[in-house]
């Protein structure tokens, strides 16, 4: 990483216009209450509003493009009318084109091109950012947990792929974000692994964005006879944790259902980053004063 060019990584606040999401399902399913909530993210910390509406919690169906037209268009035209900068969370071209002409900025494909084959020409036309995140099980296989021999070389190998699949057709590196998928046919150990490793994907040369927020893994650590129990402001607090580590590994952005918290962990990691003898290789230190 670059310390002379030290940036404050973003969050990403999370908007699932869903009924069944992991850990929000229901919650912001209503037109007016998911913008009303969009609204609260940017209040809160939010740099980024990701907005969703396919869920893609272990063992659920996949909507139909209708439905996921209904579900996110309408939510976001009225947030960028607001003055929201918007990713569109959608393994279809049609609801990133759309979302994209009501005013979203970003594409966010979990599948990274894989489920549909007009996506990577969409974010190549539209000259859109593209979130690529790493899952091996896009089509159908949603909760299964896949074998690794190295899960942080296999993953890395596995996005180097899609990157050059994105570039294949057009899509500018600079437009490319990656993501490690947490969570998406990983276990927990397979999770900590990728966060322990995260300066590897940030050496990929891209942008990077790591979602960790509310995951199960992150239940088991706190609660691990019955992640259930987890507290939400204790999964909020290691979330925040978690992004203070992304931070300081260069992450673009961390994507959360808490903003308040991440985006307080991502300002300390980022003055800590500006203070280091490396953004200030002149400095003489020791000749300042003692403040508080
Ligand atoms: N996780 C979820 C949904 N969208 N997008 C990216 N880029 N990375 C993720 O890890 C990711 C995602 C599932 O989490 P949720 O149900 O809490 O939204």
């Amino acid at each position: 990483m670059d310390h002379s060019a030290v940036k404050t990584t973003q969050v990403m606040g999370v908007l699932n216009v869903t009924p069944d999401s992991f850990s929000d399902g229901g919650l912001w399913f209503d037109h007016d209450r998911a913008v009303a909530h969009g609204l609260e993210l940017m209040a809160t910390g939010a740099d980024i509003i990701d907005v969703g509406g396919e869920s893609t919690r272990p063992g659920s169906a996949r909507v139909d493009e209708a439905e996921e037209l209904r579900r996110v268009v309408p939510v976001v035209r009225e947030l960028a009318a607001a003055g929201a900068v918007i990713s569109v969370d959608t393994m279809r071209a049609r609801v990133a084109e759309e979302s994209l002409a009501a005013g979203a900025d970003i594409i966010n494909d979990v599948s990274a091109g894989q489920s549909d084959p007009t996506m990577l020409s969409v974010a190549a036309e539209t000259s859109a950012p593209i979130v690529l995140m790493h899952w091996r099980g896009y089509l159908g296989q949603a909760s299964a947990t896949f074998h690794y021999d190295d899960v942080v070389a296999e993953v890395i190998a596995e996005l180097r792929t899609r990157i050059d699949e994105a570039i294949a057709v057009g899509v500018k590196p600079e437009n490319i974000i990656v993501d490690p998928g947490l969570g998406f046919s990983k276990n927990a150990d397979h999770n900590w692994q990728l966060l322990a490793a995260l300066d590897e994907f940030a050496a990929l040369d891209h942008r990077l964005l790591v979602a960790a927020s509310r995951k199960r893994f992150i239940a088991s650590l706190l609660s691990p006879d019955d992640p259930k129990q987890a507290e939400p402001a204790a999964k909020d607090q290691a979330t925040a944790t978690i992004s203070a580590i992304s931070a300081q590994a260069g992450a673009w952005a961390v994507r959360v259902h808490d903003p308040a918290t991440s985006a307080i962990a991502c300002k300390v990691i980022a003055a800590v980053g500006q203070h280091s003898p490396a953004a200030h290789p002149a400095a003489n230190p020791g000749s300042g004063g003692v403040s508080q």
